[in-house]
């Protein structure tokens, strides 16, 4: 199969050796005199979330460098936000960040170039870990380890730690065995044996009860709102559903309602759109092995705006200036062209509320 899920995959003792010999780089990328900012996606995700946490460790442990998390949006989901609350993991707004003040910057599970953080483009990234497609300006960081083989930058984060002598903290075994299951869907997606060999590793070290609190949290009353709002909007066109749910008070929504729409029967592509603050914020399922939904967002968005994914998940933001239904509109005839679906349908309501 051609299908970018047949790629290659890493095996545990290329990750051992893969980490073992760039190591002492990563450590000698670090200023040794003034402490450290780790950036995560604007709005993280638990690969995200877990990642820049072990890179924490790693140079408190390694380097006894101070760092701060930082993060440009939101922490949307509820699990997420129970992920950082539970393990007390701490995470700072980028616009409340002086730059200056720190000696290294640091991308993780994201790279130079990549749409899903805002550093200003003239920052000077020093380090870059992640594991999706490297970017054209990925280069830009010194020390970069782009690893596509890889299903979680978790992963390659735990083998990081072991390559550095370091015991596993209860905590941080937590968010990295959360960050390893919801990046590769429970080690279905795009798994390799090298995230497997660092769950089996990890899983004896976590707590599982409160693994269980993050993976299942309280939710909060307007949740159910944008559900009902979601499903209310939500329209069937051939094997396609497009759900545009207008403005909602967390960008991660589309991609929570993305999730919760894919299981419908006979629909393979879902697209969900909805607005937060002055952007257009899309999430894109689908079931088809033979779809990349990387590939498809980015041909749909095309020069509106940028987008990223791979396999059967991909998301993409668009900056809207005023012209908020007509891109939302555009956005949905493109992709219904792109899956061969007339673009005047007016599609058949999933419900009637
Ligand atoms: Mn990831």
């Amino acid at each position: 199969m051609a299908t970018p899920e047949a790629e290659r995959r890493a095996t545990p003792a290329e990750a051992n050796s893969e980490a073992q010999r760039l190591l002492e780089k990563l450590l000698d990328s670090v200023d040794p005199e003034r402490p450290a900012a780790i950036y995560t996606h604007d709005h993280p995700d638990p690969d995200s979330i877990a990642s820049a946490y072990a890179l924490q460790h790693l140079l408190s442990k390694r380097l006894e460098i101070d760092s701060v998390i930082v993060h440009g949006g939101t922490i949307g989901r509820a699990s997420n936000r129970a992920m950082v609350e539970l393990l007390g993991i701490r995470l700072e707004s980028l616009r409340r960040i002086d730059f200056d003040g720190y000696g290294t910057h640091c991308l993780i599970d994201t790279q130079p170039g990549a749409g899903n953080h805002s550093l200003p483009p003239d920052l000077p990234v020093s380090i870059a870990i992640d594991h999706h497609p490297r970017s054209d300006e990925a280069d830009r960081a010194p020390f970069l380890d782009v690893r596509t083989e890889y299903g979680s930058t978790s992963t390659m984060m735990f083998y990081y730690l072991k390559a550095a002598g370091l015991d596993l903290p209860t905590k941080l075994a937590t968010a990295l065995l959360f960050g390893i299951k919801s990046d590769t869907r429970e080690l279905e997606r795009e798994t390799s044996e090298a995230d497997l060999h660092a769950y089996l590793e990890i899983f004896p070290r976590a707590d599982l009860t409160l693994l269980n609190r993050i993976e299942k949290p309280r939710i909060p009353r307007e949740y159910f709102k944008a559900f009902h709002t979601a499903l209310g909007a939500s329209l069937i066109h051939a094997r396609a559903l497009v759900s545009d749910v207008g403005e909602m008070e967390n960008p991660d929504l589309v991609a929570e309602l993305a999730d919760f729409l894919i299981p419908l029967d006979r629909v393979d592509h879902v697209l969900v759109m909805g607005r937060h603050e002055d952007r257009l914020y899309l999430s894109l399922r689908t079931r088809q092995e033979q779809d990349d939904a990387g590939r498809t967002i980015a041909r749909v968005v095309g020069e509106l705006g940028t987008a990223g994914g791979h396999g059967r998940m991909a998301g993409a933001q668009i900056r809207l200036d005023g012209e908020e239904d007509g891109t939302a509109r555009e956005v949905k005839r493109r992709f219904l062209e792109a899956l061969e679906v007339d673009p005047d349908d007016e599609g058949e309501p999933l419900v009637r509320v």
